[in-house]
């Protein structure tokens, strides 16, 4: 077995550290486990993340699960992917960390997210309706809120791509499949993003042959 080993393929968080994984430009072996199809509950993957989700990663002996805390440390470790001075301050720093908890609570958990669990995946965590639409138009405030940050932009944080690049496209493949309507800016930066050798590799690896309105998550 390779050094490197991805746990998970074929929703929103396993696409994120593909991704990376693909801009890093990283040799690596991946286990192409599913959602919902019983492989995380399966005694050998329990032993690597008994919370039974995807993705994890093993690097050696370490098993890192949380598919930010393995982008993180992929960053920390493989320096292929170099900071620009800005990313390296403290306002830079503090930029990453304020965008991170904005997208992960406010664009993901309490909105995104909330979506998928009570409207696609209702006939496990209940239907919902009020809360799927209210979700909606609170992703559209949030999103909408920003845009200024975004105008211009090449990449979200700093002058060079990053991990933060990888969320955010995400989050707007995600927001199109949902038809929630995003700022003219962020769809001017998705398109660019989404042209990205590394982004095309890694949802083809990611996703197989499956079209947006279908990812899961
Ligand atoms: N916070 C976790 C969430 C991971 C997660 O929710 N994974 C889901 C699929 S996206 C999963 O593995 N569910 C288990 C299953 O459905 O079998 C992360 O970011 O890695």
């Amino acid at each position: 077995m390779k050094p490197l080993t991805v746990w998970g393929v074929g929703t929103t968080r396993t696409m994120r550290v593909h991704w990376l994984m693909f801009e890093l430009g990283l040799d690596y072996e991946t286990q192409r486990i599913e959602s919902r199809t019983g492989e995380t509950q399966d005694p050998a993957y329990l032993k690597i993340n008994p919370k039974q989700k995807i993705p994890s990663l093993v690097d050696g002996d370490l098993v890192v699960t949380e598919s930010t805390a393995i982008m993180r440390h992929l960053r920390r470790c493989y320096d292929t992917l170099k900071y620009d001075e800005y990313q390296q301050s403290v306002e830079g720093q503090a930029a990453y960390d304020e965008w991170l908890s904005f997208m992960l609570m406010e664009l993901d958990a309490t909105s995104l997210y909330v979506v998928r669990r009570h409207r696609d995946l209702h006939q496990i965590y209940g239907k919902a309706d009020n809360a799927v639409s209210s979700s909606i138009a609170y992703f559209e405030k949030m999103i909408t809120s920003v845009e200024d940050r975004i105008k211009g932009r090449q990449f979200l944080w700093g002058s060079r791509f990053s991990e933060l690049d990888i969320h955010l496209t995400i989050l707007l493949d995600w927001a199109s499949a949902v038809d929630a309507k995003v700022p003219e800016a962020f769809v001017a930066y998705h398109s660019e993003m989404t042209q990205r050798g590394a982004y095309l590799a890694a949802r083809k690896f990611n996703y197989g042959e499956l079209q947006l309105p279908t990812i899961p998550v």
